[in-house]
């Protein structure tokens, strides 16, 4: 199997790593050319917790590229799989358009984007390809163009998005799955995985505008009244508005919260991230999803469309 993984940041090369190293094909295409340079000069690795030596692929197993290429060389056969682990915004920025060039040959991409929209869009530009959506909890961060240290062990479910067309080839990616478990991911097949992605929407729509706005890890969300308060509000909201378009966030949502912010306590959340490196954040396609979906349920968002403007402010301030 060959598979192309779009996006060489920490969760990219994570993937990467790992498949390749079990001997799966992998191009990985990256930002910038520096990097697919230096993975290709001097490879790539991946620090496990409690081993002392780090992954790495054997050679040959793993290309990598800078994503200018990508329209060129897709038209020299596409893969089995394209991997899109990217951020929103380079997605629909930067590879809305080459990938539109994969239209007609039935291809199978798998999005392991946070947030709300890019299914939609790809859908609209490749009518024929099988999309499937994935949700992950693996954390990984990286540490140079070339490192990556696996942070958390996490699951992966992987589901078919049918953007309304009602099919179903959810069974289409069992060799996928099983090139993921070869590969040490934890991975399951769902066929509601809308509703997974809804729910980490959730999640992430209260941890990263509210840790960026405060400059806090994750953990640090829980340490005041008020903070908590803040959450609770945004949280109540975005279920409401998720129930409006007939969505079930789950009994558990707001414990679900609390749990990832204990869990990734240490954690620089994304969304803080890219406030701090002067970089666009997702809030559009998170907040600002949510705020949408309200609009078009005719529900009001008040706190969602505020948090969306705080972000994007900050970055407009910032650069
Ligand atoms: O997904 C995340 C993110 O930072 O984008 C969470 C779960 C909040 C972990 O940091």
């Amino acid at each position: 199997m060959r598979i192309d993984i779009v996006g060489a940041g920490s969760l990219g090369k994570l993937f990467a790593a790992r498949l390749a190293a079990s001997g799966t094909e992998v191009r990985l295409w990256c930002r910038t050319r520096e990097q697919s340079d230096t993975l290709n000069r001097d490879g790539l690795l991946l620090y496990e917790p409690g081993r002392p030596e780090p992954v790495r692929p054997e050679n040959g197993r793993l290309q990598a590229y800078p994503i200018e290429e990508f329209a060129a060389r897709l038209s020299g056969g596409s893969p089995d799989w394209i991997l899109l682990a990217v951020k929103q915004n380079v997605l629909h920025r930067d590879l809305a358009e080459p990938l539109s060039q994969l239209r007609g040959n039935g291809v199978r991409v798998v999005c392991l984007q946070n947030g709300g929209g890019h299914l939609a869009m790809l859908r609209e530009r490749l009518p024929d390809a099988r999309l499937y959506a994935a949700v992950t909890t693996e954390g990984a961060t990286g540490r140079s163009l070339r490192e990556v240290t696996h942070a958390g062990k996490g699951e992966t479910w992987i589901g078919e998005y049918d953007g309304g067309s009602g099919a179903d080839h959810s069974e289409d990616a069992i060799p996928l799955q099983k090139v993921l478990e070869a590969a040490g991911f934890t991975t399951g097949l769902s066929n509601e995985v809308d509703t997974l992605i809804y729910r980490k929407m959730l999640v992430n729509a209260v941890i990263n505008p509210l840790t960026a706005i405060w400059r806090v890890r994750n953990g640090e969300l829980l340490d005041s009244e008020a903070r908590l308060d803040a959450m609770r509000l945004l949280c109540d909201e975005s279920v409401r508005i998720l129930a409006s378009c007939g969505i079930d966030a789950g009994n558990d949502a707001w414990e679900r919260i609390v749990a990832v912010c204990r869990s990734t306590s240490d954690n620089t959340s994304s969304m803080l991230a890219d406030v701090l490196a002067g970089r666009e954040t997702e809030v559009r396609w998170i907040n600002g999803h949510l705020a949408a979906l309200a609009e078009s349920s005719g529900t009001e968002a008040p706190l969602n469309r505020m948090a969306t403007r705080l972000v994007e402010g900050m970055i407009a301030k910032e650069r």
